[in-house]
């Protein structure tokens, strides 16, 4: 049975691999954060009794800032496998945490290399890291393929860009079988509530129902290549089976813009939306609905009328330095891992759409039950 560890295994990707290695038959070690909540929610699905038998699930307290708990995990683990996923990974918010953001994401990094290294696991354990197309940051050339210049252009991206050269030199200076995965954004339900793109899924389901007037956005020009989280864990996985180290860019080769992405996930709820407007003053205005779709999928049309805004600009979204256009070049993972998704953008925002609206029912259900419903902070 072979064995992994997963750090950040109850964020988006961290729920969606440890389905995916539960299901190929690993044993799956995951580090959790101690928090005064739960934070288990993503993978309470896998959850397994600890007393009975036949467990291979298992969950770990830890932190990528803590050495010695990394190195006792590891030790006590002996994983054949590890996917460092763990990372304050939102870019905005590594502009008021910088400091926090290297030591969990750079450092963090190199901890885990260097655990592997002083229990004398080299030849035995692999090592996955999550690095990004952030790494891209300014843009040098499109598409972005495994060669482009990085230029990194938040806190977030230079502590990832040291993660991805201390794993270069690790497998290099110690030959560790140590791999990056140069992944573009991937999203899915499960997407954090503060990335762009569940936010607008959330926003817009709610807007739907009248449980909210108006989603309020930053930059709504810039351009990402988005794919879905189960194709893309899919990748990390065969990046570890391959018979020499190397790193890849995953990414479906498409891009859209954050305003299209908004059109897309009204239209799927039978909103047409239209932008107007320049900049801090642009605007998504209702200028027409499907009333067939709208009743079909229980939506409150006394919200939805022509000329209602639904979408505007507020400037506290504006990031200190922007990452205007991300597009990735997969060749190498097409041709080398055979890797290639499945979902494209439009089944995505489809499957997002429907499951934050299931969601939103709910909430409205509470509410009209006379309950509180849950407040999010972006
Ligand atoms: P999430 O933000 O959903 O999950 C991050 C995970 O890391 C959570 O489990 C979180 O724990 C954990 N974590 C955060 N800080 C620490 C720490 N100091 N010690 C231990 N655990 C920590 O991210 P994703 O699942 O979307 O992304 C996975 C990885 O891939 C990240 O490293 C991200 O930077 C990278 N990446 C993501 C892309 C994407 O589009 N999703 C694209 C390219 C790279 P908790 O649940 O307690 O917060
Ligand atoms: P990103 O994802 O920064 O690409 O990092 P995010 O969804 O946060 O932003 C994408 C783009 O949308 C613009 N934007 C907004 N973003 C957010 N979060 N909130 C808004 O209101 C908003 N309005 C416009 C942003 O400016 C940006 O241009 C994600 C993370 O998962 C990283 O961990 C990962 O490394 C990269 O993807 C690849």
């Amino acid at each position: 049975m072979k064995v992994a560890l997963i750090t950040g295994v109850t964020g988006q990707d961290g729920a969606y691999l440890a389905e995916f290695l539960l299901k190929k038959g690993y044993f799956v070690h995951g580090l959790k954060r101690r928090s005064s909540l739960f934070n288990t929610e993503r993978i309470d699905h896998l959850y397994q009794d600890q007393h009975e038998q036949g467990v291979n699930f298992k969950l770990h307290f830890g932190d990528l800032t803590d050495s010695t708990n990394l190195i006792r995990i590891i030790q006590e683990t002996q994983p054949d496998e590890i996917y460092n996923l763990a990372a304050m990974s939102h870019v905005h918010v590594s502009f008021e945490m910088p400091e926090y953001t290297a030591n969990a994401d750079g450092i963090g990094t190199l901890r885990l290399l260097e655990a592997i290294r002083i229990l004398g696991l080299e030849k035995k354990t692999r090592i996955y890291q999550a690095s990004t197309s952030e790494l891209y940051g300014l843009v040098q050339a499109v598409p972005q393929s495994e060669t482009t210049p990085f230029y990194p252009r938040s806190p977030y991206a230079v502590a990832k860009m040291y993660g991805y050269w201390i794993t270069v030199n690790y497998r290099e200076a110690y030959q560790m079988y140590a791999c990056n995965g140069i992944l573009f954004n991937h999203e899915s339900p499960l997407r954090g509530e503060t990335f762009v793109t569940r936010k607008i899924t959330r926003a817009a389901t709610k807007i739907a129902l009248g449980l909210q007037n108006c989603l309020y956005l930053g930059n709504l020009s810039a351009q990402r290549d988005w794919g879905h989280a189960k194709d893309y864990i899919e990748a990390m996985w065969l990046i570890l089976q391959q018979d020499k180290a190397e790193d890849y860019v995953i990414a479906t080769g498409i891009t859209t813009t954050v305003r299209d992405f908004v059109k897309m996930t009204f239209a799927e709820l039978g909103i047409e939306v239209e932008f107007s407007g320049k900049d801090e003053n642009e605007r998504g205005v209702i200028i027409d609905i499907d009333q067939q779709l709208v009743a079909e999928l229980g939506l409150n049309e006394a919200y939805l009328k022509p000329g209602t805004v639904v979408v505007q600009v507020d400037e506290k979204y504006f990031r200190p330095t922007e990452v205007d256009l991300l597009l990735g070049d997969p060749t190498k993972a097409n041709t080398q891992l055979g890797w290639t998704p499945k979902y494209d953008l439009p089944m995505l925002v489809k499957e997002m759409v429907l499951s934050d609206l299931n969601l939103m029912k709910k909430d409205e259900y509470l509410k009209k039950g006379g309950f509180k419903t849950l407040n999010y902070f972006e």
